[in-house]
């Protein structure tokens, strides 16, 4: 890989004095893993579809089982993915920062299955499936959903207490975010020092605000995507570049440029 362009000093700096950092994560960090972002058009049996169509209740209303297919589909995906550098490159800040909250937009595992503690789901997860008419947690089976790459219509299970149908614990086009995540996502935006977001295109709201928020309360923005972003205007600091690249080099220039300073550990 080409030597990597230096990092800014200034952002150097301003990780190493930070002591409240944000990550906020969309589909772009997952992209190396093997997790389709929600741009990349969708195949087999929902080529037609749009994800914006196909991830609301009317959709899993109208056709539960093409939808269900969909999920169990996206959680095989998730399940044979592994955490690339820069989820490792994230865990291994979190070991060494006063304080990382990760705040993700993916409904997969990768960040914790990388070793991250402190992640907050915004949209939800794949594996938190519940009823849809009385909520009951529904558990899914341990073993790895086998799906052909096509896809397949399933039919959702069904609920073992009122026999409702069992939907993914993700949160549809439409439907709102949960307060006990979003509110402490909002905090911790609006109190962090650094803010790094990687891999979104910043579309879909009310994610999209969290950056401005702490832009608002004056803390250093990073953006980092290998394509421009209708926010780039709102960051101090563009790295064109992939999560997999950008993450381990910019810690790791932190880091070195640290110990090229005595006395700063
Ligand atoms: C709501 C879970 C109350 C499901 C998801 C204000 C203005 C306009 C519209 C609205 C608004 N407020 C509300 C809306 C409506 C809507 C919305 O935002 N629509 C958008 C499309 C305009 N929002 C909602 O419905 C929200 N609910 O507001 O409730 C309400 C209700 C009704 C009416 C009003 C208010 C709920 C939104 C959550 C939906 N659920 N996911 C599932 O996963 O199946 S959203 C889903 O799509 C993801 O979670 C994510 O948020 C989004 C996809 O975006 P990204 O993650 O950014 O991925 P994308 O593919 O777009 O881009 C990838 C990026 O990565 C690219 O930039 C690419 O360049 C980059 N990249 C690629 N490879 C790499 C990389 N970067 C780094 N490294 C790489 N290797
Ligand atoms: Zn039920």
């Amino acid at each position: 890989m080409a030597d990597a362009a230096p990092i800014p000093l200034g952002l150097i700096e301003s990780l190493r004095s930070a002591r409240r950092i944000c990550v906020f994560s969309g589909a772009g960090m997952s992209a190396e893993s093997g997790v389709p972002t929600f741009r990349d058009a969708l195949t087999g049996l929902w080529e037609r579809f749009d994800a914006e169509r196909l991830a609301t209740p009317e959709a899993f209303h109208r056709d539960p089982s093409l939808v269900w297919g969909w999920y169990e589909w996206r959680r095989m995906k998730m399940r044979l993915a592994q955490p690339h550098a820069g989820h490792r490159a994230l865990a291994g800040l979190e070991r060494r920062a006063a304080q990382l909250t990760v705040i993700t937009q993916n409904v997969d595992d990768l960040h914790e299955r990388a070793g991250n503690t402190n992640v907050l789901h915004l949209h939800g997860s794949l594996e938190a499936t519940r009823c849809v008419r009385c909520a009951a947690p529904f558990a899914l089976p341990a073993d790895i959903p086998q799906e052909p790459e096509g896809g397949r219509r399933i039919e959702p299970p069904r609920c073992a207490s009122c026999g409702g149908r069992v939907r993914p614990g993700v949160v549809w086009f439409g439907e709102s975010l949960p307060m006990p995540i979003l509110q402490p996502a909002h905090d911790a935006a609006a109190a962090c020092d650094v803010w790094i977001t990687v891999g979104t295109s910043g579309l879909v709201y009310p994610a999209a605000e969290l950056p401005l928020v702490a832009a608002r309360a004056g803390a250093t923005l990073v953006q980092i995507n290998p394509l421009p972003t209708p926010l780039d205007a709102h960051y101090d600091h563009v790295l064109s570049g992939t999560a997999a690249q950008c993450l381990p080099e910019l810690f790791a220039q932190e880091r070195d440029r640290a110990s090229l300073q005595p006395g700063r550990s």
